[in-house]
């Protein structure tokens, strides 16, 4: 049995739900509010979703438990059998976590102050755009981002990356409207058209 405890316009429960689709496999869904977290901090011990119980086992963080989704459910795979593929995967991970959320990341921080310090804006927006034309680099004659596989890399990207060109209006977190307003600089008709294929892949 698996419970996915998750939260409504969550990017990061969004990278579970595409995960199990792809994986075929089935969860019950708890709906939590931010405004009370009580319910995730008992079967968890900490506030953040998501979080699933699987077998009585609890895992919290999206990535965490994408790999632990892995090695229960190895097929159909989400990181390429290949051990160097596979490090590619777990890189460009390493690599957006750390580095392509930083700048959105500060905007949101500069943008809840009183005076904004508007050239930091300026500069990390310039660098969200930078990654966008990486990410456009990275599409060449792919269908995802490591290649024609849908891939852990595509499940860790897409709930943040596709503001570039869905937002739904119900949707007003701050962050997520960063991540509209600073990725519609101009067309990028790979990233585009990866966003429409992803988007129309399963989430549980
Ligand atoms: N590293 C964690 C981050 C989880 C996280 O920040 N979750 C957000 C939803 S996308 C959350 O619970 N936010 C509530 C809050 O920060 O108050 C992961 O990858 O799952």
């Amino acid at each position: 049995m698996i419970r996915l405890y998750r939260a409504r316009f969550s990017t990061n429960v969004e990278r579970v739900a595409l995960a199990l689709a792809h994986k075929g496999l089935e969860a019950e869904s708890v709906w939590i509010d931010y405004g009370d977290r009580s319910l995730v901090e008992r079967v968890s011990g900490q506030g953040l979703v998501p979080v699933i119980e699987y077998d009585g086992e609890v895992v919290a963080d999206s990535m965490e438990i994408v790999r632990f989704l892995e090695e229960r459910r190895p097929s159909p795979p989400l990181f390429p059998r290949d051990p160097a593929r596979r490090a590619e995967v777990l890189v460009f991970v390493d690599w957006f976590n750390r580095v392509w959320k930083r700048p959105p990341n500060e905007i949101e921080a500069e943008l809840s102050k009183s005076q904004p310090d508007r050239a930091r804006v300026a500069e990390m927006a310039e660098l969200m755009r930078a990654y966008l034309d990486l990410f456009e680099d990275l599409l060449t004659g792919r269908e995802y981002l490591m290649g024609a596989e849908f891939t852990t890399a595509d499940v860790a990207a897409f709930p943040f990356v596709k503001y570039a060109a869905l937002h739904d209006p119900e949707d007003d977190e701050l962050f997520h409207r960063i991540l509209r307003d600073y990725q519609r600089d101009r067309h990028r008709p790979r990233v585009e058209a990866w966003i429409r294929r992803v988007d129309q892949r399963p989430r549980a």
